[in-house]
This record gives C-alpha cells, sequence and structure tokens, in this order.
C-alpha cells in the first residue's frame, strides 16, 4: 500500500482540498473538515454512501455525529499520516455532501 503523501502530492492534491473547507489538523497529519446537512436523515444518508467506499477501500473516517452536522478527520493509521486514499476519500465526501 502506497505510503505518506510526498510534497508534490501535497501541492497538486491536498493543496485544492485545503481550499474546499478542509483544514489540517494541529499536531497531526491529518484534515478535518465539518459538513453541515438540512436534517438528520441527510446526514446519514452522507454517511451510508461513505461508509460503502471506506468499506471498499478499506480505509476508514475518524467522524462525529450529531443531528444535521457530521465531523471528519481523514488520516492513514498505517503510515501514520495523510495518504492519497485520504485525498480519495475526502474528494469523494465532497462530492457526496453536495448530492444527498
Ligand atoms: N482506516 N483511516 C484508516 N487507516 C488505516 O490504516 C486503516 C483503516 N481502515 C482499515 C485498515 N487500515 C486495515 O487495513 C487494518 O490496518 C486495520
Amino acid at each position: 500500500m502506497a505510503g505518506k503523501l510526498s510534497a508534490e502530492d501535497r501541492e497538486s492534491a491536498l493543496k485544492p482540498l485545503l481550499g474546499s473547507g478542509w483544514s489540517m489538523v494541529e499536531k497531526r497529519d491529518a484534515i478535518y473538515k465539518e459538513f453541515l446537512f438540512k436534517d438528520f436523515n441527510e446526514a446519514f444518508g452522507f454517511m451510508s454512501r461513505t461508509a460503502l467506499l471506506a468499506e471498499k477501500m478499506d480505509h476508514h473516517p475518524e467522524w462525529f455525529n450529531v443531528y444535521n452536522k457530521v465531523q471528519v478527520t481523514l488520516s492513514s493509521h498505517d503510515v501514520n499520516g495523510l495518504s492519497q486514499r485520504d485525498i480519495k476519500l475526502a474528494s469523494f465526501m465532497d462530492k457526496a455532501a453536495v448530492t444527498v
């Protein structure tokens, strides 16, 4: 499985995510985003679709949900930092969040 994001990856793939609401987590090589939905039904639909991809990827988010809010942290535990898997999952989540 590929390793931690290279400097080039961070410039080309991570930077656009940081420009679309994701932010770096303090003291961790991880990214964080808070998603807000109309209600719980939409939030859970987003989580359900994400969960299916996460399971298929064998790569899972760290997330917290209360009602219409989903707080997400992504990092690759096996490389102790960000990998392309996190980029893929974050990009999917951004799309899934607007197609509930
Ligand atoms: N999810 N975010 C994340 N990082 C991992 O390293 C990871 C995972 N889900 C499952 C998984 N690894 C398995 O390959 C085992 O390492 C648990």
